[in-house]
């Protein structure tokens, strides 16, 4: 019978089985020949000296990162260890809130900015995700506080503080992007304008069969990057030559990666790379990604400097609205909106 639950987190508590829409079909699943078990991750990259005399080292580092990887985490990145603390813990406390007071926030509207909901999108989606989120639009602030969760009662004081340090982050680790790519430190900043900035507070219940599911399905963002924390259970998973790579969880680091546009504007030479997460029987685990966005109006398409002869543009301008509109079309696949927006040459 079909839960009565809007929640997973309210559903998972209850069963000891997973429920047949969460099941996936034998070729979808979490498959473990698939996951290279070894000590390699991701690169961590020290950004201690990042306005120092060690600058052009560091963004050699993440030159290569975004090349081969897709994906870097950040040590010494300017966020102290108490804020990520607070903040994994509101994230925490809200979840574990009676369920009468997590539903006021609940909507499933794919189009409300501010809302608390489950799996991915759930009037359109095949298969549901083992995964409870609160999505949060962050920029300007006074646009969307007074649409946050009032509850726990520091939860939008302290969500907004967060929020302006992770913002502070975003645009020094662009204008290094930027840079790494041999572009003007603000060709990015320039280019993009006004950014948008979401951000999502994931929860993944434990869950009785997690080889039958997903946290969430293999996917690329549509944005520009992507600056992730997580709490210390593993689940993150990185696509490198055909094998899933865990992520494990390193404290007070964030985890950066490149996202649709950014592989855009640099014409392919850094990669917007699948990714996916994965669910586990034991304990909760929850993420924290920042989306960092082109407005909906930002015009993106190669930076110009990057074009020549022997790099033909791989993609045709468009605007991000266009962009997230196809996205929000397909859902969370592994196919990439990318190759809609293909130049002929490419
Ligand atoms: O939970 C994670 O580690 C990944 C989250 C993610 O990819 C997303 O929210 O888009």
């Amino acid at each position: 019978m079909a839960s009565t639950k809007l929640l997973l987190a309210d559903l998972a508590s209850t069963v000891k089985q997973v429920p047949s829409n969460y099941i996936r079909p034998i070729s979808d699943r979490p498959n473990p020949s698939d996951v290279q078990v070894s000590d390699v991750s991701i690169p961590l990259i020290d950004l201690q000296d990042l306005y120092g005399p060690y600058r052009s080292d560091i963004l050699k580092q993440i030159a290569l990162a975004c090349q081969d990887d897709g994906f870097f985490q950040v040590k010494n990145h300017g966020i102290s260890e108490a804020m990520i603390n607070k903040m994994l813990s509101l994230a925490r406390e809200f979840f574990q809130l009676p369920e009468s007071e997590r539903l006021q926030n609940y909507s499933d509207d794919p189009f409300k900015a501010n809302r608390l909901s489950t799996s991915f999108n759930v009037k359109t989606e095949k298969f549901a995700n083992w995964r409870d989120f609160l999505r949060l639009h962050c920029y300007p602030l006074e646009d969307h506080i007074h649409e946050w969760p009032s509850n726990p009662p520091s939860f939008r004081e302290d969500v907004a503080e967060y929020c302006n340090c992770v913002r502070g982050l975003a645009l020094r680790l662009l204008e290094a992007i930027s840079e790494s790519l041999g572009l003007k430190r603000d060709h990015i900043d320039k280019i993009i304008s006004k950014y948008g900035q979401h951000m999502v507070l994931n929860y993944y219940p434990p869950c009785p069969e997690p080889e039958l599911t997903y946290g969430l399905p293999g996917h690329t963002d549509p944005n520009l990057i992507t600056i992730l924390l997580q709490d210390d259970v593993p689940g993150l998973q990185v696509l490198r030559n055909g094998k899933w790579i865990a992520v494990n969880p390193i404290p007070n680091t964030f985890i950066v990666n490149i996202g649709d546009q950014m592989q855009v504007v640099s014409d392919d030479r850094y990669k917007s790379v699948l990714h996916r997460a994965v669910v586990n029987c034991n304990k909760e685990r929850i993420s924290i990604p920042t989306f960092y966005c082109p407005s909906p109006d930002a015009l993106i398409g190669p930076a110009t400097e990057l074009i020549d002869d022997g790099h033909p543009a791989v993609y045709q301008s468009f605007t991000y609205d266009e962009y997230y509109e196809k996205f929000w079309k397909k859902g969370l696949a592994t196919e990439c909106c990318l190759d809609m927006f293909k130049t002929s040459i490419a």
